[in-house]
Formats: structure tokens, sequence, C-alpha cells
């Protein structure tokens, strides 16, 4: 039987396992990628379990999520990973130098890799033909000491692609017609694979950003063919000798065929506060809008900026917009400031700024009280911006340009005529200067590590206890993000110091949860989060798992979880469960007593379901885990599991 691009790909790096869906496998990883928010903590994971040199082919540590530098903080971070590059064999992407996705696509990407990044937005380099996959930063420090990486064996779901984008349609509305085709759930275990006619039109930067919000689906990673379109990417990126072919057999099977006809879409927008809340833009036309954000790793490509600037070109934004660009990486803005798209940007009143996550992550340009803000990014969730109030929606830069002139929502087919849509082709030969990008020493041995007073070390945990006996210290609702759990913007500098960072979890949901944990961690009360459905969703933010390892979680109830986030729950040693009976969520109020006899047990003899007393009542939980999973969780977590010789 004929083989797909998925199957293609994953049965070339299987170490474990059967090929079978539903079934876990491990993969060897050929490449990895971490970002500094992530980065810090694998590191020093990577250093806790005892590795001297990383032995996957590629390893790159990028800085762009933190690099705002009003303290010494996110710059003591800096200095730790570039020393720890240096030392230990991994690339350094200087802050400056790009978002990690954007860069890894133009410098580092390889078609028939496995990658596996720190960054829930790893898929990206499924645009470039590769297995590229997010996890938490301890799975990628294991996969960088040549340790496997475990995955559900993938079911494939086939997008299959005819037509040709009409003018002021792109790339995002590919991704967000997917996202309401597919919702945000349910695609656990899935991966979403590219073909068709159609792909033929579609460039490797804009597979990328199919790929990169394909995140937000919740499925494993997306991934496009290697073909003749990857392979003039790759020339121009002077990297012509890493391409090679990978398609689908004629014959390859499918879970399931989504057809879709590129001729037909419209600009669509997600609307807030989720990324699966998708409408099409003349929907909502008229909305008063206070700020148009351009850039991110989803559409900070040289064709985004270059549409955006000639969209605007010779024009001015309305007097009520805030208008702001960032270019994905060095390469784009040094392109854009030489073809003059920057200028063309400035002069219509746009805001350049710098070449990082910034206004993604609510790291800058935090919008007004009530505002109304349209960005090109991936995640709309409530309060990412920075601004509680705020209501963010997503789309295409080509709608994100005619919204900013115009000053209400407007679509660009309507605002622009179609013939003034800006022609764009990649060039044949990219900007290629990589000094920005440190090399590792040959020899790392006497390099010393620079540790200021913003590098903390992972807390420890102790072994899984025989019974758990405590209480219902926060009960939360649905579709909880790891941004609720642990905030980023102005809290994101204290990545590296768990004791400060944890002063912050779930501080939008209850101000006082760190004083209750730490007053029941006192007093040998154990701590325990109860939650409705899609716990964890979004990133692959670790610190949503070892923050409250640190404040004494043992255990956390939902009615469903996200895969990154669970698996995170399981490195640090936190039984993740799910109820039998979903209706039992509405049963707990927060401040029950709660214990489960034998956890232990139930967790070691592979025990399916155990009870949990919550006052006078027994609860039916559901242990979803896999033999590996068990081992770690009795273990107390994953550095524990290495330490002790469990991992290989
Ligand atoms: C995000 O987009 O939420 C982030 C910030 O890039 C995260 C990683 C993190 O929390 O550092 C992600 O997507 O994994
Ligand atoms: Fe950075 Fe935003 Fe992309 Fe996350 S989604 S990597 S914060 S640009």
């Amino acid at each position: 039987m004929g083989q797909n691009v998925v199957q293609k790909i994953i049965d070339a790096h299987i170490v474990e396992g059967v090929p079978q869906a539903g079934t876990e496998v491990g993969i060897t990883i050929d490449q990895t990628l971490t970002q500094d928010a992530t980065g810090t903590m694998a590191y020093l994971q990577f250093e806790a379990m005892g590795f001297d040199r990383v032995q996957t082919e590629v390893s790159v540590s990028y800085v762009d999520h933190n690099t705002i530098q009003e303290g010494f903080e996110n710059a003591d971070d800096h200095a730790y990973l570039q020393s720890i590059a240096k030392k230990y064999g991994i690339y350094y992407s200087k802050p400056g130098n790009g978002i990690c996705h954007q860069v890894h696509v133009e410098r580092f990407g390889v078609p028939g890799k496995t990658l596996l990044g720190s960054d829930s937005h790893t898929p990206t380099g499924g645009g470039i033909g590769m297995i590229a996959i997010g996890a938490g930063g301890l799975d990628v420090a294991v996969a960088m000491g040549g340790g496997a990486f475990r995955l559900t064996y993938p079911r494939v779901v086939k997008v299959n692609l005819t037509g040709k984008l009409q003018p002021w349609v792109s790339a995002k509305d590919v991704i967000l017609k997917v996202l309401e085709e597919v919702s945000t759930h349910g695609n656990v275990g899935t991966i979403i694979e590219y073909g068709g006619e159609g792909i033929a039109n579609l460039s490797v930067p804009e597979r990328a950003t199919i790929t990169n919000m394909g995140a937000e689906t919740g499925a494993t990673t997306s991934v496009f063919p290697s073909d003749e379109v990857t392979r003039l990417f790759l020339e121009a990126q002077e990297r012509g000798s890493d391409w090679c072919e990978i398609t689908a057999d004629a014959d390859a099977e499918y879970d399931r065929i989504i057809d879709l006809d590129l001729s037909t879409l419209e600009p669509m927008v997600a609307c807030p506060h989720s990324p699966g809340n998708i409408k099409r833009v003349a929907d909502i036309a008229g909305t008063p809008v206070d700020q148009v954000l351009v850039g991110s790793c989803t559409n900070g490509s040289l064709r985004d900026i270059y549409v955006t600037a000639e969209a605007v070109a010779g024009k001015h934004i309305a007097e009520n917009i805030s208008f702001g660009i960032a270019a994905g990486s060095k390469q784009v803005m040094e392109m854009t400031a030489k073809d003059g798209s920057l200028a063309k940007l400035i002069a219509g009143g746009g805001r350049v700024l710098e070449t990082a996550c910034g206004f993604c992550i609510g790291n800058s340009q935090a919008p007004r009280t009530d505002a109304v803000s349209f960005r090109t990014s991936n995640r709309n969730f409530y309060g990412r911006s920075g601004t509680n109030s705020a209501d963010i929606y997503l789309v295409s830069p080509e709608t994100a340009a005619a919204i900013a002139l115009a000053g209400t929502v407007v679509d660009p087919r309507e605002y622009f005529a179609q013939e003034e849509y800006p022609r764009f082709s990649l060039p044949e030969k990219f900007d290629i200067d990589d000094s920005m990008i440190v090399a590792p020493a040959e020899d790392g041995s006497s390099i010393t590590v620079q540790r200021g007073p913003n590098i903390g070390n992972p807390p420890d945990k102790a072994p899984l206890d025989e019974s758990l006996c405590g209480e219902a210290t926060i009960v939360v609702g649905d579709k909880i993000t790891t941004d609720h759990i642990m905030p980023a913007g102005s809290r994101l500098k204290y990545r590296s110091n768990i004791p400060k960072y944890s002063e912050f979890v779930f501080e939008r949901n209850d101000p006082d949860f760190f004083k209750k944990c730490m007053k029941n961690k006192k007093a040998g009360v154990d701590n325990v989060i109860i939650a409705g459905d899609s716990y964890g969703q979004g990133s692959s933010r670790e610190h949503a798992a070892i923050c409250p390892m640190y404040l004494g979680v043992k255990l956390v109830v939902a009615r469903s979880m996200e895969r990154i986030h669970k698996a995170n729950l399981i490195n640090f040693g936190i039984v993740p469960a799910v109820f039998e009976n979903p209706a039992d969520y509405d049963t707990i109020s927060q401040g029950n007593t709660l214990s489960v006899e034998h956890i232990r047990d139930a967790v070691e003899s592979g025990s399916e379901r155990v009870s949990m007393k919550v006052g006078d009542r027994e609860i039916v939980l559901k242990l979803e885990l896999t033999d590996m999973d068990r081992k770690l969780l009795r273990a107390g977590g994953k550095i524990n599991a290495v330490r002790e010789g469990i991992l290989s």
C-alpha cells in the first residue's frame, strides 16, 4: 500500500513501537529548537540530567520572546543561553535575528527531517516538508541528549487544495477556513497533510503560515510535501543541497479528506477570544478599530511585509489607528529595508517594531482599555494582548492593511481594486547573512556558563506519594489556556526563576491562589486543580506545570486536557486525570476536601480508574496513561527518571 508524506517521514524515524494509528511510538529527533522563554528551563534541565553535548544533527537556541531589557532579568537569560549554546554544541540566534519559526524555515529546516521545538508553533517547519512538533522544554532537552520522542502514531487528515487564491485573499485565510472546518478541539493525535494541485500555487512562506497556525487546531502538526516549490525556496536560501523530494504515493490513504477550492475562499477572521471563532471579514464590516498589527511568526515573511507595504504605499492610515509592523526575521527586515517597503510603511504612518514576538505575547503594544485590535498573529486568547478588556481579531496582512487605512473593518476586496493587488514573487536569492547566528565551540569543555542572578534551578520533586489528601484549591471553567495558568507579558521575565514566577499562577482567575497553595504546602495539604474542557490549550509553556508543581499541586482533574500540557504535567510528576462522568465536574466546589487513596498503586499497576473522595462522595477518575507515563509519574517526573536510568 502507498504511503502519505506523514507516514514516510515518521516511519523513517521510528525506534520504538509499531506504526499503527493510536498506539505510542518513539521517534528519533534530527533537529531541535528552543526560544528564550522556554529555553532557559530546557537547558537547566539538560544540565541537570548530566548530558555533556547535544546528540542531534542541528540544535538552535533562539532569543525572540523576551527581548525587552527594562531590567537585568532578560539580559541575564540571554547571556546564560549564549554560553550554554557555545559549550554544548548548539547554534545561538541572537536577539534581533528574528522569530524562531521564521528563521528556522529560512536557515535550518530540512525536508524529511524531524524537528522538536519547545514552542507550540514549531509545526511552522511543516511548510518546508518536516515533521515539526511542539513539546515542553524537558522533552526537547531529552531529545537533545539523544533520547527518543514519544507520540501517538497519528491519524492523517488530508486537506486537498485545488484552484488558486484570488487577489486580496491569502494563506492566512486558508488556515482560518481550515480552523472553521476542523475547530480547535477533537484533533489530538491527528496530523494534517496538505496536498492536491492547489499547493503548487503556494510558496514555502505561505505554506508555513498555514502549518504555523495549524497549532491552533490541537493537531500534533501539519505538513506540506517537499516539491519543486520547496526546492526553489531552498536554492534561494543557498541551501539547495538540503532539498529532497517527499510526496505522497498516488495510492496513499487518509483517515479523512477535506476538499478546499482556493479560488472560492474569502477573507476570514478569528473573533475574540478564540482562534476557532471564525467568521467572514464581510460579516463584521463597519466595526470601529483602534489598533492594527502586522507580523509574528504567522505572518512576518518577506511576502507579508511586502504586500502590506504595497497596499499602504502612497496612502495614510486612519487617524484613529495605531499601526505596527514587525518583520519576522533580520533577513526580512533587511530586505524590506532595501526594497523600500519599510519606507512606504513608515511614510504611511506605520510604527516599525523590533523583529521579535513582541505584541503577539503582550510584550509590547498592549492596546488601550476596551480596544479593538486586528492582528496577523495566531492567538487571541483573553488577556494575551496585555489589556484584559481588549477584543483581539486575527486576520491576513491584506485585511490588516485595508483596515489600517479605512479605520474600520472592511473586506480588502471592497477597499482595494482587484488590479491593485501587489504581485509578489519570491526572490531568486534571499540576502544571506548569518552573522547573528553564533556557532558552537568544537570543544566546549573550557567554557564557563554565565549564571546571573535571574538564573535559578529547576525545583526538585519527590517520587509520587502512595495517597493524596488535599483540597480543590481552585475550580476553573472550560478552555483554560496556558496563558491563564501562567501569564506572559510583563511576567515573562521571571521564566528562569520558578519561586518568583510561581507567585503569578492563575493570577487572573484567583489572585489568592499562590497564597492558598503555599499555606497548604506548609501544612502538608496537597493542592488539586479542577477544570472543565480543553484544559491547558495554547502553548507548550511547561511553566504551567513546573510552577504548580513548585506550589504543591499533585493532581489535575479536568473534563478533557490538551496534548502538550498533559505531557508537561506528567514530565513534572503531576497526575493528570479526567472525570469518567463529566457531570461530576459540577459537583465540586473550590475549597472542597479531596482524597485519593492508593493513587501511586493505581498509577503503578496500570489501573485505568481511581476513586476520588470528595466529602463523603466517591467520584471515578480515568487515568489515560501509557506505560512510560506511569513510570515517569512514579519517579516524580522526567528529570528523576533520567537520573534513575529509567529513560534511555
Ligand atoms: C505562545 O505563542 O504562546 C508562546 C509564547 O510562543 C508559547 C511558548 C511559551 O510560552 O514560551 C508557545 O506557543 O508554546
Ligand atoms: Fe512568538 Fe507569538 Fe509566534 Fe509564540 S505565537 S512564537 S509568541 S510570535
